[in-house]
């Protein structure tokens, strides 16, 4: 409403500003009005408001690595050794890993060798080409939802804090706007109070929740709730897991019995296994992935708290060293603070003014 309010304010003033530059007044309409828009989770949005909102999410990368990078742009004359190392400095410090900065590197050099480029400014795009490129990759254009046989099941996981619930809140507010079926499960019962957070995300997005109390065998809760979905004709289990380190090895098991139940119980149905990192861990979020991959069968990442840290280039060195795919970002705490990711949506935000 607000936004509404504002656009059309907008609208009017430049109107009666700029009645000569007609052609401007048309591109901003176009941006800024309905004439533009998107159906993004179930909502009507203009394509402003959803790229406006993983900009201001990823503002603290930006200000700290993209404008780091166009100072070095500006500051040096011609493209040498010390400007490669000004510019390896700056990616390593935004988290984006050794090897994936060498990568992006070698590949801006191979870039300037065959078109003979000598100024900075002139590489500007060819970074941005080769950050894309590094971000793209077949697995992001795999859409779960096409592969859903119902009830489909997400096992969602990951160490403590690093933003599970949450993240199940906000996908079960997405899903039902989507018009799907949600069904909440709450397979972490090693806290009361890990019960009755879920429940609270239940009630505030109006899906149903199954729970026992706290002790009780999470695959016990696992097992009644894909029962009770087949009942209801549920569409997507979202179930939650306790906080768990690779190296405990009875929460270890815990998860393979979790997946023991799904696997015996929803024998057709499309099966994942989201795994929740927390951006603001840097390299520390790596590893975890690659542990996690040893002993579970991962199928996405979820990457929060984005908007916390100003070194998201940590989305870089996930996607280039390991083989799973960001299947959503998290961009704050609110119930709408989720992003389904996409490479090229993500490099425009970090590259536009
Ligand atoms: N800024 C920001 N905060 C987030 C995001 N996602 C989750 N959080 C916050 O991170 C904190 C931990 O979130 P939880 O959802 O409880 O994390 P969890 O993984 O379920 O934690 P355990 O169950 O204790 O293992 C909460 O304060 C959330 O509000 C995000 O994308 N951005
Ligand atoms: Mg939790």
């Amino acid at each position: 409403m607000i936004n509404d309010a504002i656009f059309m304010f907008m609208d009017s003033l430049l109107f009666f500003l700029l009645p000569p530059s007609a052609s401007l007044y048309f591109f901003y309409f176009l941006v800024s009005s309905d004439c533009c828009f998107a159906f993004y989770k179930g909502e009507r949005k203009t394509l402003f408001e959803i790229f406006g909102k993983l900009k201001d999410s990823l503002k603290k990368t930006k200000d700290s690595m993209m404008n780091k990078i166009e100072s070095a742009f500006k500051r040096f004359s011609k493209i040498d050794e010390e400007f490669f190392n000004e510019l390896e400095e700056i990616l390593i410090f935004a988290d984006v890993g050794v090897a994936t900065t060498e990568k992006i590197c070698q590949n801006l050099k191979d870039v300037v060798k065959k078109n003979k480029l000598t100024d900075p400014k002139e590489i500007k795009d060819n970074l941005r080409e080769i950050l894309a490129k590094t971000l793209s990759s077949n697995d992001e254009t795999e859409n779960e939802q096409n592969k859903i046989t119902s009830p489909h099941a997400v096992l969602v996981v990951g160490v403590n804090g690093v933003g599970k619930t949450t993240t199940i809140g906000k996908l079960a507010n997405m899903y039902k706007k989507d018009g799907r079926k949600v069904l909440l499960t709450a397979a972490d019962t090693f806290r009361a109070a890990a019960i009755d957070q879920l429940e609270i995300w239940a009630n505030r997005t109006g899906v149903s929740i199954v729970k026992q109390k706290e002790g009780a065998d999470p695959a016990a809760v696992l097992y009644d709730s894909i029962n009770a979905a087949k009942s209801r004709k549920v569409d997507i289990i979202l179930c939650d897991t306790a906080g768990r380190l690779h190296n405990k090895k009875n929460l270890m098991d815990e998860l393979a019995k979790l997946n023991r139940v799904i696997n015996k119980n929803l024998e057709n149905s499309y099966i994942e296994t989201l795994l929740v990192i927390d951006a603001t861990t840097g390299q520390n979020a790596v590893s975890q992935v690659k542990e996690f991959k040893d002993v579970t069968n991962i199928t996405g990442l979820v990457l929060t708290k984005l908007d916390g840290t100003a070194k998201g280039g940590i989305v870089f060195a996930i996607k280039n060293e390991l083989n799973v795919p960001i299947k959503y970002i998290g961009t704050g705490e609110g119930i709408d603070d989720i992003e389904p990711f996409n490479a090229k949506e993500f490099v425009d935000a970090l590259f536009e003014d």
